[in-house]
């Protein structure tokens, strides 16, 4: 669970940072498993992962549906460092939203950020949405989108870091600089009133409502950044971009996994009786 000190920050910051939520034996599983994934272009499929980019040029490329890509990447569907806070965040327990289940994720890839890519500044509480709202009402939590970004490599100054503007969940106005980073590569926190920039360690993981302005820095070292996220959010959502999980994932989930890649069996009218 979320101690009250985190639940504090998070509602103050919109993120939290969990140190070390991943062993350096599950690190080096998933980096070896994206070692055996040959170089994709864009459009291009590997198994049931496909390589895709936002389309901004500079933001680098990314293994959607990376939870198809083997048992590593299944793990951390509700791997135990960060499933019930996820849980706690997105709320509805106990209520309608629970109908199918805790959970969905939305979306879920690695990324590898090269030298020179950034991805803007975008999310943030002006103009409102209602997908990746924060929310916090009736005493609990019900925030549309929660992610978990978890770094693969160490990153440093010069990486090309996670940028957030703390408490920009909550905000009523636009960031003056909002439209000049948001499809930018030149990001700093410099040149970013109120933005951080994190630090992490491979095997960290930022907790953060999508809701909080966000993006990350230029890559200025050589090297590529790894990271992963999955997004959670009610078991009523659907695919961002319209993925659907294999049945042979679905056959080799956990009850609890299949939960949350899966909440909803297909209703069908049967098929006519010929007799
Ligand atoms: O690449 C990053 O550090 C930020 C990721 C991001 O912008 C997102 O998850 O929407």
């Amino acid at each position: 669970m979320a101690t009250d000190l985190k639940t504090y920050l998070f509602d103050l910051r919109g993120y939290i940072q969990l140190e070390q939520a991943l062993t350096s034996e599950e690190v080096a599983d998933l980096n070896t498993r994206l070692d055996e994934i040959p170089k994709l272009e864009p459009g291009e499929w590997f198994g049931n992962v496909h390589a895709h980019n936002y389309g901004d040029g500079n933001s680098g490329l990314n293994l959607q549906q990376i939870y198809e890509g083997g048992e590593p990447f299944e793990r951390l569907i509700d791997h135990p460092s960060w499933i019930e806070k996820i849980k706690f965040f997105v709320g509805g327990e106990g209520t309608f939203d629970y109908h199918h289940g805790p959970l969905f994720i939305d979306e879920n890839f690695a990324n590898f950020r090269e030298p020179g890519e950034a991805i803007g500044l975008h999310s943030g509480g002006y103009p409102p949405n209602l997908r990746n709202q924060y929310r916090y009402h009736g005493g609990r939590f019900m925030c549309g989108q929660v992610n978990i970004l978890l770094a693969l490599t160490d990153i440093g100054p010069g990486d090309g870091g996670t940028m957030l503007i703390p408490g920009s969940h909550k905000s009523n106005f636009k960031h003056p600089h909002y439209d000049r980073h948001r499809m930018s590569k030149d990001a700093t926190v410099e040149g970013t009133e109120g933005a951080v920039e994190t630090q992490m360690k491979a095997g960290d993981a930022l907790l953060f409502v999508d809701g909080i302005s966000h993006g990350s820095a230029k890559r200025t070292n050589p090297g590529t950044r790894r990271i992963i996220v999955y997004r959670y959010g009610p078991s009523w959502g659907n695919f961002r971009h319209g993925y659907q999980p294999s049945q042979e994932l679905l056959d080799r989930l956990t009850p609890e996994r299949r939960r949350i890649v899966s909440p909803q069996q297909p209703l069908l009218k049967p098929p006519k009786d010929t007799d």
